[in-house]
């Protein structure tokens, strides 16, 4: 395809509440949005790269750097045919996945468009909807939690995970469990223990979770294979899964027994679904995970969750949990049932309200053809 010119977009929104995890509390986004123009239409891709490097290597400024100055130009050079072709593409710059995925993710929603075919069914999705679950932050106290799982369980979600970390970890869990014995449940650590801590981590066994997510090394699945002898619990790997190789030795070692997978981690919708494709044939359920994205990154993880293996409830929820205004229509929403409905319109199916995020727009940056014909 012919690109005639990327921008970039830097936005600031407001979240409705600060999300805390074991790393750090998050108020306010910088979202990076990636706008690629080819033959009269537009693919947008979401950057799910933090403000901070805390949840792994790339922060906002890395990613708009490597996209201006690496990424995007290379792309242009090589007007790549569809997004299966992106990776080979951009495989000379190592690392940068969540740069990657951006621009990526875009080729994806433009050849959607082109083809008049779903996001969804262009990946290969089979589900018409997809079971939703709430990822809940770090609270100030045991009440104020409970009083916000008494809201989310009743607006339908499915499943419920509680960040935890040293301190708000078994004490936490008990009240819940006691409190709601049958929901399912799950934790989040964020690696925030290490091994003096696998007799501590033992003791989540009493609280019948679903899974603890990354407990140990962001980087690691050695360790997390010794842990995952010595604890029921499954462990669930988030972090430190980037592609199907880190997928396929994880699950080989016994790492974990459920994955979680991210679009802006693995680099990008070809290496999620290449996840997706040897976790499906090794019998590890897989969910979708979140970075707490606006519209454009919420549409295009409903339609990644789509696919049959996504069994399991994900960190995929509604527009309002995160934003006043979402910059896309509609709004995400999710049913009574706890199930966001994937749209079967061609592209991505939620428009860009391209008002709102001009609105929003902070900085902007236009990377054009240098090839002159
Ligand atoms: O580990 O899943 C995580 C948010 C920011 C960084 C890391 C994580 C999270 C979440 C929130 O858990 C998921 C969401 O977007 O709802
Ligand atoms: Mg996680």
């Amino acid at each position: 395809m012919k690109i005639d010119a990327i921008y970039l977009r830097e936005l600031e929104m407001q979240l409705v509440h600060p999300f805390e995890t074991s790393f750090g509390v998050t108020s306010k986004r910088r979202i990076l949005l990636v706008e690629v123009h080819s033959e009269g239409l537009i693919g947008w891709g979401e950057c799910t790269a933090a403000e901070h490097p805390h949840f792994s290597e790339e922060c906002f400024a890395t990613a708009w750097y490597m996209l201006e100055h690496e990424l995007a130009p290379m792309l242009m050079a090589n007007e790549p045919d569809n997004g299966g072709e992106c990776p080979k593409i951009l495989s000379r710059v190592r690392g940068n996945r969540m740069a990657k995925a951006a621009l990526e993710n875009a080729i994806w929603d433009l050849e959607a468009q082109r083809e008049g075919v779903s996001l969804s069914s262009l990946l290969g999705g089979t589900q018409d909807a997809i079971p939703c679950g709430v990822s809940l932050g770090i609270q100030k106290s045991i009440p104020e939690l409970m009083k916000i799982i008494e809201t989310e369980l009743a607006a339908g979600y499915r499943r419920i995970k509680l960040k935890c970390k040293p301190g708000w970890d078994v004490e936490v869990f008990s009240k819940v469990r006691h409190q709601w014995p049958g929901i399912m449940l799950s934790c989040d650590a964020n690696s925030a223990y290490r091994m003096r801590d696998f007799k501590h981590l033992a003791t989540f066994d009493n609280f019948d979770l679903l899974m603890i997510e990354q407990p140990l090394w962001h980087d690691d699945y050695f360790f997390h294979s010794m842990l995952q002898k010595q604890i029921k619990t499954s462990i669930c790997l988030d972090e430190s899964i980037r592609n199907r190789r880190d997928a396929l030795a994880a699950i080989e070692i016994e790492s974990c027994r459920i994955i979680n997978i991210k679009l802006g981690r693995v680099g990008g919708f070809s290496e999620a679904i290449r996840v997706h494709n040897i976790t499906m044939e090794r019998g590890i359920p897989v969910w979708c995970g979140g970075m707490l994205e606006a519209g454009i990154g919420r549409a295009h993880n409903i339609a990644l969750a789509s696919l049959p293996n996504f069994t399991l409830p994900g960190d995929v929820s509604a527009s309002k949990r995160y934003w006043k205004e979402d910059i896309i229509e509609p709004e995400v929403t999710v049913t009574k049932g706890g199930e966001i409905a994937v749209p079967k319109a061609p592209g991505r199916g939620f428009a860009v309200r391209t008002d709102l995020v001009e609105k929003l727009t902070l900085r902007k940056a236009t990377i054009q053809s240098t090839v002159t014909v």
